[in-house]
């Protein structure tokens, strides 16, 4: 299949060189980078999970041997390769191993099912797909099996622990003596998974030079040094925890990390006092449960520096019980996949730190806040968010038509956000003006559920909106049109988990109408949708 679109849309020579100069892009790729790390703090502890315990030597003698495995079985330079591992060390020899061969890991996140996978499989032409054998119950052999099936193409499926029919990662390795020099810094180095809000997820393409500045500005930003011990409780792979500064940010430090196989406070508490953690990263409804679980539990959290909170908006009032329940910062986190990292400063005032998601990175961040003719909107005012800068992808990978839509001809991403500017630089997001349901940090996008459920015979018209929830801040509702004898809500959910797709996009109520509510120009109005369900659900219904 040809998918129209370049795989990578670069920056302007004259931008990309103003970002060299700058600093910004330092001409380092992410292989090097771990090399250069591992000679400066060769011995001490890099990660930490379950029982291992690799130190930066061991990480990159692992990395450089599993590269010369993969190379021995035949993968190259721009191979993409899917990568959906949990938070398991072997994440980071699979991750380090591809960029050495300058292969583009694909991350996919542990939720995703067969739907996401194909298409990921299917989109890249991956020749590749890593996973763990099983994890929170469930058996990823089994997708591995339903995702070859349907895409020969992925001729290597690895598996961390007891592989079943696949390979072994443990026996992909080889004496790294003769590798080919690897990719450039300015080449793309992975493919990131974009929230989305159209009928197929995108994926987005990220340099070398620019990731690894995003990473090294956000671990100044969050002061971490050596004595940073970071602990991963989202899933590894989401560009939060990958990067922001994440994993990736606690090793240019040389700090370590600390990998958490779940984010329960049973689990996270006595990981937190064994291994000093000094920094993590929530979203808000877990947020809330870690601040629940505090009086109960009485953990040992004095190690604890920093709190970041982000990936969904969070309200004033769990944001002002951070500092006093955990006894440390708390940092608002506002950023995307795409790119922009807003953050609160360490230093900034209480105030700022608990009503803002914070100010972006780098001083060449450029915002814009523009109404509905892309025209900006008075300094204060709210409006949707465009930007560009040293770290924000200029376009989708394989997506031309959905790029001159997302970006603006001068090379802003549209964010979608709706976001207004305080005086001092900081945002607030005030909403979001792309047809996506925010999950509590996880993203959904409404055409890609409703196109799955229009391919049920007795679904007439589907519109996938958010509701309010107290846990998750949204929740997702299929409002659907039926076609002759009205579906069950539960035969609709078992339809789309038979279609393979992610649990998280599983419709938490379905609603059935006779008919939508309409807009002037006979398209169906959501937001007319979306204030009827708060009322009705405010009312009790
Ligand atoms: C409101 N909405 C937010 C916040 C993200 C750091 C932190 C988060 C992400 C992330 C990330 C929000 N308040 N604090 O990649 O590096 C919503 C916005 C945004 C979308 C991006 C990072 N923080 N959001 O969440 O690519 O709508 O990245 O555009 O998953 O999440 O989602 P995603």
């Amino acid at each position: 299949m040809h998918y129209p679109g370049p795989d990578f849309t670069p920056w302007p020579p004259d931008v990309a060189r103003r970002y060299r100069r700058a600093g910004y892009w330092r001409g380092e790729p992410l292989h090097q980078w771990l090399r250069d790390l591992a000679a400066r703090h060769g011995d001490r502890v890099a990660v930490v999970g379950g029982e291992a315990r690799w130190t930066y030597r061991e990480l990159a003698r692992r990395a450089d041997r599993l590269a010369a495995g993969l190379r021995e079985r035949g993968v190259r330079r721009g191979d993409r390769f899917i990568v959906q591992l949990p938070n398991v060390p072997e994440f980071f020899a699979v991750v380090f191993a591809l960029f050495r061969l300058g292969a583009l890991p694909v991350f996919a996140l542990p939720a995703h099912r067969r739907s996401e996978i194909s298409y990921f499989a299917e989109l890249t032409g991956a020749v590749g797909y890593a996973v763990a054998d099983r994890y929170a119950g469930f058996d990823y052999r089994g997708l591995a099996r339903e995702v070859h099936a349907a895409a020969p193409g992925l001729a290597h499926v690895l598996v961390a622990g007891d592989p079943g029919e696949f390979t072994a990662l443990s026996d992909v390795d080889a004496e790294p003596a003769d590798l080919p020099a690897g990719p450039e810094a300015s080449d793309v180095a992975f493919l990131n998974i974009s929230g989305g809000s159209t009928g197929l997820p995108k994926l987005i393409p990220r340099t070398h030079d620019d990731y690894l500045y995003s990473v090294r500005a956000s671990a100044g930003i969050c002061g971490l040094d050596e004595s940073g011990v970071y602990l991963c409780v989202l899933p590894v792979a989401h560009n939060f925890s990958l990067s922001s500064p994440g994993v990736l940010g606690a090793l240019h430090a040389g700090g370590r990390v600390v990998l958490a196989a779940r984010p329960a406070p049973e689990e996270a508490f006595p990981l937190i006092a064994r291994e000093g953690v000094t920094i993590t990263a929530l979203v808000p409804p877990l947020a809330k449960v870690w601040l629940d679980a505090v009086p109960h539990r009485r953990p040992d959290l004095s190690s604890l520096r920093v709190v970041q909170v982000g990936g969904a908006r969070l309200s004033d009032e769990v944001a002002a019980r951070v500092r006093p329940t955990f006894g440390c910062a708390l940092q608002q986190v506002f950023g995307m996949a795409e790119g922009l990292v807003n953050y609160t400063r360490l230093d900034d005032p209480d105030e700022l730190v608990v009503t803002t998601q914070g100010r972006p990175i780098s001083p060449d961040d450029e915002i814009r806040i523009v109404d509905q003719h892309d025209d900006e909107v008075p300094a204060g005012q709210t409006g949707q968010l465009l930007t560009r800068g040293p770290y924000t992808v200029r376009g989708y990978y394989r997506a031309a038509e959905h790029n001159a839509v997302a970006f603006t001809p001068d090379g802003f991403y549209r964010t979608g956000d709706l976001v207004r500017r305080t005086p001092t630089g900081h945002l607030v997001v005030e909403g979001r003006a792309k047809d996506q349901i925010n999950r509590g940090g996880e993203k959904i996008a409404a055409e890609e559920v409703e196109n799955h459920l229009l391919a049920h015979p007795a679904v007439l018209d589907v519109a996938v909106v958010a509701v309010p929830d107290p846990v998750l801040g949204e929740r997702t509702c299929a409002v659907v049109v039926p076609r002759g004898e009205p579906p069950a809500p539960a035969a609709l959910r078992a339809f789309l988990r038979g279609r393979g797709l992610a649990d998280f996009k599983i419709p938490d109520r379905v609603q059935l109408v006779p008919a939508f509510p309409l807009t002037g120009v006979g398209k169906v109005s959501k937001s007319v949708l979306r204030s009827r369900l708060a009322a009705a659900l405010a009312a009790g219904g």
